[in-house]
């Protein structure tokens, strides 16, 4: 009997191990989160609405933050979904909540200790942390000087853990956190002396900088930080890999260093005095022209804010201005551009905008195939101001150089060597003053992210003044074009 028995159990368990074997393999394992994500071809992630992170331009979505996501997103072959939340406490718990977003790309701090709330990535951007106040008082030059001032931070941030950091050290320290405002009305905040000091990311100060004319810089506090994505806690570390290997890898092409140049790079170009000085005029002169920039613009396919940065940089929108070379108006075109464009009267704004919009758009139509935007619109502006000949002897040069000529990053660097007898000598064009058209594309540049920024449309679900739960449509191109 037990012969014939024992077979028979060893079958039922080997029966029942295959059947549990099948049914785990039906089942599957659990999928990782970074399988997730690929399979639901979607990386969503949470972000703040403000210039140094995310915000809407006539193209759609931009900022350091969103762009960055958005090559994130590529890689992993998934479309990108953004959501903007109001406050650092809506955005961790919306990176905890079920279904919530994969995660936080939003200019956060790493902390120097664990998170509650969150698991960070290696960091992509070194920033320091200052403290600002307001210019008509005294500037406070170190920590102790914090003490008997009222501080305002946002609720939850880095800044908030630092000053309660502090606060251990000096206990007569207090400050007060708000779950309300974002950095920029901070700022405001402290321009308008309703509070008397906030501490802000050097990248968000410079980015915010433009409308704020009595902020000032007190002091940096607590040495270089960090900036890092945050993944919600209790996943797998398996989209945690994904974020730090594209991260390294987002180094080492320099892609990095390609936003960092691309959004914060011009932050400081216009020096305190331009920036505010820009400031005054967007109140008080950009109103005049509006209308003639955006008719010209939509005329020629450009964004009107674009040809409204070209005319600040040219004239500071002053219809009569005159250059030492004779070049004259808001747009400031030659005598022969002007004849070219069918300018009767150069100093009549609204004939020097269309001819400028026009020239513009026709130089910008004449550049080779090879060079893609969004460089092509740099290098459009540096024709615009120096003429093709020469971009096109700069051009040959950095070719000569190793560099690459159709990358307005390595074009600029050789540009300046059109005013160096070693170099003119050899060209076709021969001498020009080359760090001019530099210059000239900075500015514009600054003043156009500005003017983005400041015109923004509302983001879809709300206005931008309200900074609620925002959910734009997604934003499939890989090239942004401030031009065409
Ligand atoms: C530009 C012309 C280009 C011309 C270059 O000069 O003017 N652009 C316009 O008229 C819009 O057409 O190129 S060329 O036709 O191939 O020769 C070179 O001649 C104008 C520039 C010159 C510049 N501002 C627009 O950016 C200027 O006024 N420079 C003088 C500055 S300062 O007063 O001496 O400091």
């Amino acid at each position: 009997m037990f012969t014939l028995a024992i077979p028979r159990m060893r079958r039922c368990a080997w029966l029942l191990t295959t059947t549990l074997v099948l049914l785990l393999g039906a089942c599957g394992k659990a999928p990782t989160a970074l399988e997730r994500v690929q399979e639901e071809g979607v990386l969503r992630i949470v972000t703040r609405n403000s210039p140094s992170t995310y915000y809407q331009d006539r193209n759609g979505p931009t900022g350091f933050e969103y762009e960055l996501a958005e090559r994130f997103a590529q890689s992993l072959g998934v479309t990108l979904e953004v959501e903007s939340a109001d406050s650092l406490e809506t955005l961790f718990n919306r990176l905890n909540s079920a279904n919530g977003p994969h995660l936080a790309a939003a200019g956060l701090f790493l902390p120097g200790s664990t998170h509650p709330q969150a698991r960070f990535s290696t960091p992509y951007l070194e920033v320091t942390l200052q403290v600002v106040y307001r210019s008509n008082r005294p500037r406070p030059t170190q920590r102790q000087q914090l003490v008997g001032q009222r501080i305002m931070v946002m609720k939850g941030s880095h800044h908030a853990r630092i000053l309660a950091k502090l606060q251990r050290e000096l206990p007569a320290l207090t400050y007060e956190e708000s779950d309300e405002l974002e950095v920029a009305d901070l700022l405001r905040m402290v321009d308008e002396g309703q509070i008397d000091l906030t501490l802000v990311g050097s990248n968000e100060l410079a980015m915010n900088r433009f409308a704020l004319p009595n902020i000032r810089v007190a002091f940096d506090l607590d040495g270089e930080q960090q900036l890092a994505w945050a993944l919600p806690k209790g996943t797998d570390s398996s989209l945690l890999q994904a974020v730090n290997a594209f991260l390294s890898k987002a180094r080492e092409d320099q892609l990095l260093t390609e936003l960092k140049e691309r959004y914060y790079g011009q932050a400081d170009v216009l020096g305190y005095v331009g920036t505010t000085t820009f400031a005054r005029h967007l109140q008080q002169r950009m109103p005049r022209y509006e209308a003639h920039f955006r008719q010209a613009g939509g005329q020629h396919q450009i964004d009107w804010r674009l040809l409204a940065a070209i005319g600040y940089q040219e004239s500071m929108w002053e219809p009569e201005a005159t250059s030492k070379t004779g070049v004259r108006g808001l747009m400031m075109l030659t005598q022969r551009t002007a004849r070219a464009m069918g300018v009767s009267n150069r100093l009549d704004p609204q004939q020097s905008i269309r001819g400028g919009a026009r020239y513009f758009a026709e130089v910008h139509a004449g550049l080779p195939d090879s060079i893609r935007e969004p460089d092509r619109t740099w290098f459009a502006l540096a024709a615009y101001n120096i003429g093709g000949g020469h971009l096109q002897d700069a051009r040959k040069l950095t070719r000569e150089a190793g560099l690459n000529p159709n990358k307005w990053r390595d074009v600029k660097k050789i540009l300046p060597r059109l005013s160096q007898k070693q170099w003119y000598t050899k060209t076709r064009y021969g001498y020009a003053r080359g760090g001019e058209p530099v210059h000239f594309v900075n500015n514009i540049r600054r003043y156009y992210d500005i003017l983005s920024w400041v015109t923004q449309p509302p983001l879809e679900g709300g206005q931008v003044a309200e900074r609620g739960l925002h959910r734009p449509g997604i934003d499939k191109r890989s090239e942004r074009s401030p031009s065409l």
